[in-house]
């Protein structure tokens, strides 16, 4: 650790005199060159969450790579939303692409298997939509720029609760996944804390595609809120299903459901969701819009919450790369941790000391076939 430190100053000594002596012929030739290896859920029933956080990824990129301060070479990799395809990935990486640091995977289900050998490998990781309960925790070289459940989900609670009177609510979750698994601790706790009635908990796992039994059971109990821990694909689906039988109630989910996929995949019958995120993007604010216009141009389609983070996950790594002058591993990440105030898109980004970084969740709904602050 001491070595490390020492690395940061000596990083911080030579952009000091970069800039006194600015005819240094390696300095002048430019950039700190670095490669990032990137971990993304790109094929299968989550690939709209790898193909918004490639896209976030490869849009920070094209911006870093031109202002010249910093030169980042990209390797992407697909987990395929699988513990041992994220795994064999990260290895690769570290081992034959020697990169000096990783964004991903996308599941925290991946990260507790990534986790652990990129931070005994000495390889800083960011997490950029990891957010169930002790991610960063697993090491000093993990950290995350996205919102725990445990900040998002009781955000969400409280204004559905706030503007509904509920009292009485079912759950449902995933219990073959991490971070469904956390999100529900988080919604049973809260609930518990809130003071609410847990009518029923149901269970789920992934690729069910009938949730006729849970849905009938939680119908015939008449709750006022639906409390549903889930992924996009199974989380769209269960609503589907759940307006068709009659169910009407609002849904309260976490983070997996912050994905316009819900909206495609079930329609109108995502009306009356209520999540909580760190991005919104109708935000007045320059750095926002510009990224939501350069991202829609690019891409044909607006940015979500995952390309907004995995873009601000970039350009942190490009930060500390350029703090630390050097592409050296234990640099990075101390310099990673050094990051305060860097003004990103999801607002001013410093890490707390076990490398969450802190922010305000914004609560919406989807009404209308669209995410709209819930007020
Ligand atoms: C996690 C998540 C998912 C929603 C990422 C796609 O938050 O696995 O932690």
């Amino acid at each position: 650790f001491l070595a490390a430190c020492g690395g940061g100053n000596e990083a911080t000594n030579s952009n000091e005199s970069k800039e006194q002596v600015g005819g240094d012929a390696e300095k002048s030739a430019g950039a700190v060159e670095a490669k990032i290896g990137v971990i993304a859920w790109m094929t299968g029933s989550g690939a709209g969450y790898g193909e918004a956080i490639t896209n976030g990824i490869n849009l920070a990129l094209e911006e870093i790579n031109a202002k010249g301060e910093v030169k980042i070479d990209l390797v992407v990799e697909d987990s395929a939303g699988k513990q041992e395809q994220a795994l064999s990935a990260a290895q690769k990486l570290i081992n034959s692409d020697n990169v000096t640091g990783l964004i991903g995977p996308t599941l925290s289900t991946e990260m507790n298997v990534v986790g652990p050998e990129a931070d005994l490998a000495g390889v800083p990781t960011m997490g950029t939509s990891t957010t169930a309960q002790g991610i960063p925790e697993i090491g000093d070289y993990i950290f995350r720029d996205s919102i725990p459940e445990s900040l998002a989900i009781p955000a969400a609670m409280q204004k559905a609760i706030d503007k509904y009177g509920v009292k009485k609510v079912a759950i449902m979750y995933g219990n073959d996944d991490v971070f469904t698994k956390s999100g529900f601790d988080t919604m049973k706790a809260t609930a518990e804390e809130m003071g609410l009635e847990i009518l029923t908990i149901e269970t789920f796992q992934k690729g069910q595609s009938d949730y006729n039994a849970q849905l009938t059971k939680i119908k015939n109990l008449n709750p006022e809120l639906i409390l549903c821990s889930a992924l996009y694909n199974e989380g769209a689906v269960i609503m589907d299903q759940a307006r068709k039988m009659g169910l009407t109630v609002p849904f309260v989910g976490g983070n997996g459901f912050n994905s316009p996929e819900v909206i495609k995949i079930a329609g109108d019958a995502a009306n009356g969701l209520i999540v909580a995120t760190p991005w919104f993007g109708a935000k007045e604010d320059a750095k926002v819009q510009e990224f939501v216009k350069k991202y829609t141009e690019k891409f044909g389609k607006e940015p979500d919450q995952f390309a907004a983070q995995a873009y601000d996950g970039l350009y942190l790594f490009a930060e500390a790369i350029k703090n630390a002058g050097e592409a050296d591993r234990d640099a990075v990440r101390d310099a990673l941790a050094e990051i305060k105030d860097f003004e990103g898109i999801l607002g001013v980004m410093s890490f707390d000391e076990v490398g969450d970084i802190v922010m305000d969740p914004t609560v919406l709904v989807i009404d209308g076939g669209q995410f709209k602050l819930f007020e």
